[in-house]
């Protein structure tokens, strides 16, 4: 099976995480044969790590009354996969080091089929065995992972045991600081996967960035030897047949007159990519997306990001987000705010949550968990940034409301940072040259009433994040009125952040802190002076609803939750929700910006 061996010809850059690191995971699972493992898991809390010593993936059961075994996964508490440990349990809420999940299966063994096992997420940090034997590790909260489990996997009953550890490292990505909960655990479906013995991987089909009548891109089979592959989309009557390379992949490029997507009209087509006995289907939209001057254009046209940033984290009972239920509620809102775009800050959400984006109409900025300040010099730490990238572009890359792959998020400044953040944004047009590469970035020169950004990583950048809290950590909300923005470099600019807390029904003078009445009137002045700048494309204001945070300590208003969001964690909408909703109503009527 060449499977690594044809990825690292894809990606130069690849296998960051020593032998045992799965490849990259298979694309598109919910259009392929799958069985899925979610459901209810044995669970063993081990602060200690004490399973590893005593071999606890062997799931082994005393063979004597004198036979000493001091774990027992049978008789142990459950947990739901998908899902967070911290929500599931009082005691866990807090938790942060490793927890064992088991659960066994039964499966019936196919000839000429591959079998592999899959996570759509497990934070942070996933170590797996299949029957006692170790498959592999994988590193990184956010993005998925399999292994290939053909040979491993029996006939009749099988048992999978899975270490998570969410415990947090100087040199990980993210390191040990953030403004979100560390959720734990198997936060992301499990599925088993099978393929036929030669199986499409992956796929890349999207317009260029300036050309929409032309879609170009690449199949990659993991498999050797010439074949061939076809790409079809019955509504625009196309059909391309490429042969494979010595690689597995096949290269396309064809003119396609397709309907364009756009967010008032997210018209998807059906693909169909087969080889051989595999075939794929999916919903792909086609677009393009290009930053030209101080402009994001959408189909060559000029469109403002009337957004709003986000955590993946769930609608009424907190917890990280993962069902459809979950993530349509949070959609719903961005939409009924009157946004055509979403920030997805600060790590990959699900693959349910992009293809719904997708669905509705709404452009998206992924990001990886790049934030605040990780070990810029840490050779591994750019590595595991590298490879979370990677996972992610190569899960997400055919979604058309992807319009932005964001590198980071408010990074000090320093040759070292800069230098990693660059290469960063290289490896990621390496790898997607249709997106646009952002950063938020939070530095800037003042003098006077002027702040003047001129962030070196800036020039590295085809767009260019700033989140700014004035009002709220820094200056009057009134200071607004007076500051202008200057930019070193002729880019489109776009707010990823301003915001305040309010805790929902709690009012007052716009001068007291945490009311809504404060939210709301700085919402206003924001608006004013961000309407004056005249490279502004977009924004996204922090954020659209409350959500956990370990740093947020005050009680009977914060109590564990950064309440900057527009909506409560309950789902009641403050008086801020109704400043951006008439300011995006009015700007969507304007349509863009006048230049
Ligand atoms: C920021 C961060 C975001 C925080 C937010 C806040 O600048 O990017 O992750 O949650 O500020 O509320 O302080």
């Amino acid at each position: 099976m060449r499977r690594a061996a044809l990825l690292a010809l894809l990606f130069t850059n690849c296998c960051a995480f020593a032998q045992s690191a799965p490849t990259m995971a298979i694309a598109n699972v919910s259009h392929r044969t799958t069985i899925s493992l979610d459901g209810t898991w044995n669970s063993i809390v081990d602060p200690y790590e004490t399973g590893l010593g005593s071999r606890i993936f062997i799931n082994r059961r005393p063979a004597t009354k004198s036979e000493l075994v001091e774990y027992d996964f049978d008789r142990s508490p459950k947990l739901r996969v998908p899902g967070d440990w911290n929500t599931q349990r009082d005691s866990l809420l807090f938790y942060e080091g490793p927890v064992w999940y088991q659960r066994n299966f039964s499966y019936h063994k196919r000839e000429h089929i591959r079998t592999f096992l899959y996570f759509g997420a497990a934070n942070y940090q996933a170590r797996v065995w299949l029957n006692g034997k170790k498959l592999g590790e994988h590193v990184g909260g956010f993005t998925p992972f399999d292994f290939e489990i053909t040979d491993q996997i029996v006939e009749g009953d099988n048992s999978v045991v899975v270490e998570v550890d969410n415990t947090r490292h100087i040199d990980g990505v993210p390191a040990l600081k953030t403004d979100w909960w560390n959720y734990g655990g198997l936060t992301r479906s499990v599925e088993l996967i099978e393929v036929p013995e030669s199986f499409i991987q992956n796929y890349l089909l999207q317009p260029a960035k300036d050309r929409a009548d032309e879609i170009s891109g690449w199949v990659l089979l993991d498999t050797s030897g010439l074949r061939q592959v076809t790409v079809e989309i019955p509504e625009l009557q196309v059909k391309q047949s490429a042969q494979t390379d010595a690689s597995g992949r096949a290269s396309f490029q064809f003119s396609a007159h397709s309907e364009l997507w756009t967010p008032e009209n997210p018209r998807l087509y059906r693909v169909v990519v087969s080889a051989g006995n595999d075939s794929v289907t999916d919903e792909i939209g086609f677009r393009t997306i290009e930053a030209r001057g101080t402009q994001i254009l959408l189909n060559g046209k000029p469109i403002f990001l009337r957004g709003i940033s986000m955590h993946e984290e769930a609608p009424f009972r907190s917890g990280r987000a993962f069902s459809e239920e979950d993530d349509r509620t949070l959609l719903t809102w961005a939409k009924e705010v009157g946004c055509n775009y979403v920030r997805f800050a600060h790590y990959p959400y699900n693959e349910t949550m992009l293809r719904l984006a997708d669905k509705m109409g709404l452009l998206v900025w992924e990001e990886i968990p790049v934030y605040w300040d990780i070990q810029w010099q840490n050779p591994a730490t750019l590595e595991n940034a590298k490879s979370q990238l990677r996972e992610i572009i190569s899960r997400d890359q055919n979604r058309a409301a992807i319009a932005i792959w964001s590198m980071s998020n408010e990074t000090p400044i320093s040759s070292d940072r800069t230098e990693f953040l660059k290469m960063l944004a290289a490896y990621a047009r390496q790898l997607d040259s249709t997106r646009l590469i952002a950063s938020a970035l939070n530095h800037w020169d003042r003098n006077g009433d002027v702040r003047t950004l001129s962030d070196p990583f800036g020039e590295a950048l085809d767009v260019l994040g700033i989140n700014e809290y004035m009002g709220w950590y820094e200056s009057k909300v009134e200071d607004a009125d007076s500051t202008r923005w200057e930019f070193a470099y002729e880019k489109p600019v776009v707010f990823s952040e301003f915001g305040a807390g309010a805790q929902y029904n709690l009012h007052g003078g716009a001068d007291t802190r945490f009311t809504e009445e404060y939210q709301a009137n700085l919402y206003e002045h924001q608006l004013a002076m961000l309407q004056k700048i005249p490279q502004l494309a977009g924004m996204s204001p922090w954020v659209l609803m409350d959500f956990r945070s370990p740093r947020r300590l005050l009680p009977g208003i914060q109590d564990y939750f950064n309440r900057k969001g527009l909506i409560s964690d309950q789902g009641q909408k403050k008086q801020a929700f109704y400043v951006l909703q008439k300011f995006y109503r009015e700007r969507a009527q304007g349509g863009t910006i006048p230049k």
